[in-house]
């Protein structure tokens, strides 16, 4: 028998929502056991994941395979179990969703979704959104960011989900794409997926509501299809992703304006905070190295609990 292949979409657990050819939606369940090397998982399939599934008329379709994930983001899970929760696979690109005002968006919040994001090697996309609302002092703070980010490399957009202004541009990059969907609740997800594409109507909150949203967390992601063609995965109640596959030491790497200035680095485990001769202080001291990138990563480094960046909390 032939096996089809599909992505997956959603999964509540046993079952698996799978898109199949020509957009066609079906149900499925899992055959036999799937393990990620050397990490137990409450989920063996995540959406996102590419599967090939084993049709039965009438009946329940399986999946027999999981095709080789090209990335995926996992959650350690709360408890002692050691157990990981995969939030999504093969993702393409990430957009952080920022906002200098209603709610604020602190750079230590962007530093360590950046920092996660290249530890998973997803690029990410800023997009300041609420543009219609700043004052002058919050326009300059927001020029401010764009220079800094731009600088280190990072695209940045802007705009006004609500009036729909910069829309155009965010649909440019999401086109036939799978990203991911972040930043603090209230700063205009919801809106801008609606921008994007008004067939999904997802629910938007107001920024007073969202000290609600804890009480129904769903660890479930969820996938929506774009009618252009492309992919969303909005991970409601996910505060953050974590358990990225680094050490403490390579914490540096991850800031990606760092990696060169390390090489003038006296000692070859400069860990940038105490040593002399070092190039990254260096580049502090000479105004090339952002004072903030620097200070989250010192903040970042000090926290004692390793937690702090494999299981970001935001
Ligand atoms: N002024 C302004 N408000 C916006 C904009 N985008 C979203 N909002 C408002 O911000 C609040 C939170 O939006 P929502 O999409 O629910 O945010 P989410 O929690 O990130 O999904 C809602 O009241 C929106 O109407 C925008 O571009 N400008
Ligand atoms: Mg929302
Ligand atoms: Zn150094």
């Amino acid at each position: 028998m032939d096996l089809i292949e599909g992505v997956v979409i959603c999964s509540t657990g046993s079952w698996y929502t799978v898109r199949i050819a020509k957009g066609k939606i079906v149900k499925a369940r899992i055959k036999g056991k799937f393990r990620l090397h050397g990490i137990k998982t409450t989920n063996p399939v995540s959406v996102g994941d590419r599967v090939l599934l084993e049709p039965k008329p009438n009946e329940e379709n399986m999946i027999t395979e999981i095709l080789p994930r090209k990335n995926y983001i996992i959650r350690k899970s709360v408890n002692l179990s050691k157990q990981a929760h995969i939030i999504a696979s093969n993702i393409d690109q990430a957009l952080l969703i920022v906002t200098i005002a209603s709610p604020s968006t602190s750079t230590g919040f962007i530093d360590r979704f950046l920092v996660t994001a290249e530890a998973y090697h997803i690029p990410v996309t800023i997009v300041f959104n609420k543009i219609d609302i700043y004052t002058q002092k919050e326009k300059d703070k927001l020029e401010e960011l764009i220079s800094l980010y731009k600088t280190i490399g990072y695209d940045c957009l802007t705009i006004s989900a609500i009036n729909n202004e910069g829309i155009d541009a965010v649909k440019n990059i999401m086109q036939d794409k799978v990203t991911l969907l972040s930043g603090h609740s209230g700063v205009g997800k919801s809106t801008m997926v609606n921008a994007i594409d008004n067939s999904l109507d997802l629910k938007t909150a107001n920024v007073s509501d969202s000290h609600h949203k804890g009480k129904h967390t769903t660890t479930f992601a969820e996938m929506f299809e774009l009618d252009m063609g492309g992919f969303i995965i909005d991970t409601p109640g996910i505060k953050g992703f974590g358990l990225v596959d680094f050490e403490k030491e390579d914490l540096a790497h991850y800031f990606i304006e760092m990696r060169p200035l390390m090489v003038d680095c006296k000692f070859n485990n400069c860990q940038h905070i105490k040593e002399p001769k070092c190039g990254v202080k260096g580049a502090l001291e000479n105004g090339t190295l952002a004072e903030s990138r620097y200070q989250n990563y010192v903040s970042m480094w000090n926290d004692d609990q390793q937690e702090s960046y494999r299981n970001l909390s935001y």
